[in-house]
């Protein structure tokens, strides 16, 4: 069994205290993870302070080149972080190979290639000039989740460090394997002392001392909406610069003018996908009533025909979920679900050999029957739970698909483009996706409106928020 470190100005530093890293397939404890607190973010806060004034004067090709090596870094590690990845979290690692792992070498291509390419305004005006200064902000604040544990951490470290600061990260506790692997590899790739920090712990003691800490100058939070609100109230007393990405209840429209064998398959990746535990995935299906049941039938048939199992098997779809609390939680909503009147499909506990028989494993639950405005439709649950419910127009489609308190993302599914351009429009989200889900193109605002949070991250967007703008006005 492995015990980790934190990783603090370029060195490995033991802790005291520790917690359990459990693989949630087997319920087997796998790694001793440090339990940093206020002493452990203050010492890689301050080295990473003093890294930022070298880091931060290096050309932007200089910071590239870094990120460049970091990216081959990971790719030369891919089949070994794929595996990580999928011991720590439960997912299987077919999924880990094809999204988590090549999207980690991606992030930080794509935000070497950005930095290499950024450029500044420059507003005339008679008698003068205006040019704008782009400076990175410090020492900045990254914490991540456990349900996309390499690739979210990329996705904000990437562009903070091509952007010229130096960063303190806090994983989640329950998912520290690959931030641990991204130390080494960023060690290898001899990145100055202090420019990368790493400090494991709990949210509450980690995470939180890094959120109030005074010389943080900005957080980027991605985690759940309470947490978020949190953060929230912590950082803006001081005025730090907060991006945070959180929850989601997004919706899948279904017309019945849909390709329909492209419409079933895109929404049972939406909703089952890494077991569901996506922000963005498809947790309401809204489907047109004339096309409603043939469409139930052949969701719930090719629902239930995905692999449950070992998540190191090649084969498996669907792996655990994150930990067994979280299992617990999600079979709560569906005992709420049927209170609430619904009718459950799924959601069973399937038999596995051993070890497998002891980890927390849960077949996708579709749920019919559900109002609209009952808590298992609105509040997030983050597990392989759909809810199913019938529209008769656009209008009414558009209704309840906004009818929730979060707005993170939808897919919609119809052939008519111009039903598509006005129900994409009528969406309080902030991305749409039609035909298709989960497409992703690096440089396209990403981020969410009402309770899925505030900024948006994506290509400049995220250069933008890991800088602060300078105007200089020259009279002639
Ligand atoms: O996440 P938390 P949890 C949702 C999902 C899930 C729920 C709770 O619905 O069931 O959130 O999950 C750190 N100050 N999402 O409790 O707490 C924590 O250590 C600073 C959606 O596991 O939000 C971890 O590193 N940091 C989501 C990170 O915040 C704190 C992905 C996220 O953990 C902190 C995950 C504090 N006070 C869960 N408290 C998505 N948007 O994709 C905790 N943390």
């Amino acid at each position: 069994m492995r015990t980790l470190q934190h990783y603090i100005e370029g060195g490995w530093r033991d802790s005291i205290a520790h917690l359990d890293d459990v693989a949630p397939a087997t319920n087997r404890v796998i790694a001793r993870v440090p339990r940093g607190g206020v002493a452990e973010v203050d010492a890689a806060v301050v080295a990473a302070t003093r890294a930022f004034p070298a880091w931060s004067a290096l050309p932007a090709e200089k910071r590239a080149e870094y990120c460049d090596a970091i990216a081959a870094g990971i790719a030369a590690r891919a089949e070994e972080l794929a595996a990580l990845e999928s011991l720590d979290t439960g997912k299987p690692v077919a999924l880990a190979r094809i999204m988590d792992v090549p999207r980690a070498v991606a992030n930080f291509r794509f935000f070497a290639g950005a930095v290499r390419h950024a450029a500044t305004d420059c507003h005339e005006m008679p008698g003068a000039l205006n040019y704008t200064l782009r400076r990175p902000l410090g020492v900045v604040g990254l914490i991540t989740p456990w349900n996309l544990p390499l690739y979210l951490l990329t996705w904000k470290a990437a562009p903070a460090l091509a952007a010229g600061n130096t960063v303190v990260c806090k994983p989640s506790e329950l998912t520290p394997l690959t931030a641990s692997a991204l130390a080494e590899i960023v060690h290898e790739a001899e990145l100055p002392p202090g420019v990368f920090n790493l400090v494991h712990g709990l949210g509450g003691e980690a995470g939180q001392s890094l959120v109030e800490h005074p010389d943080v100058r900005a957080i980027s939070f991605t985690g759940g909406t309470a947490t978020g609100a949190r953060v929230a109230a912590t950082a803006a007393p001081q005025f730090k610069k907060l991006s945070l990405e959180l929850g989601g209840k997004n919706p899948t429209v279904v017309f019945a003018d849909c390709d329909f064998d492209a419409a079933v398959e895109g929404a049972v990746q939406a909703a089952f996908r890494n077991q569901g535990q996506i922000c963005l995935c498809g947790s309401r299906l809204l489907v047109e009533a004339s096309l409603q049941d043939r469409f139930i039938a052949a969701f719930t048939a090719r629902a239930r025909a995905l692999q449950i199992g070992d998540p190191a098997a090649d084969v498996t779809q669907l792996g655990a979920l994150v930990s067994h609390a979280h299992r617990d939680k999600v079979e709560g909503y569906l005992r709420l679900a049927r209170e609430e009147g619904g009718k459950v499909v799924g959601g069973e506990r399937p038999s596995l050999p051993p070890p497998f028989d002891a980890g927390a494993f849960l077949s996708p639950a579709i749920v019919t029957g559900l109002a609209p405005d009952c808590r298992t439709v609105q509040e997030e649950i983050f597990g392989p739970v759909v809810s199913v419910h019938a529209f008769r127009n656009d209008d009414e489609a558009i209704a309840l698909a906004n009818n929730v308190c979060y707005g993170l993302s939808a897919s919609v599914w119809t052939r008519d483009l111009a039903r598509a351009h006005r129900v994409a429009a009528a969406l309080e989200v902030g991305m749409v996706w039609v035909n298709t889900w989960l497409l992703r193109d690096l440089r396209v605002p990403f981020g969410g409106t009402k309770a899925s949070g505030v900024g948006r991250e994506g290509g400049f967007r995220s250069l933008d928020f890991f800088t602060e703008e300078r105007n200089v006005c020259i009279k002639f």
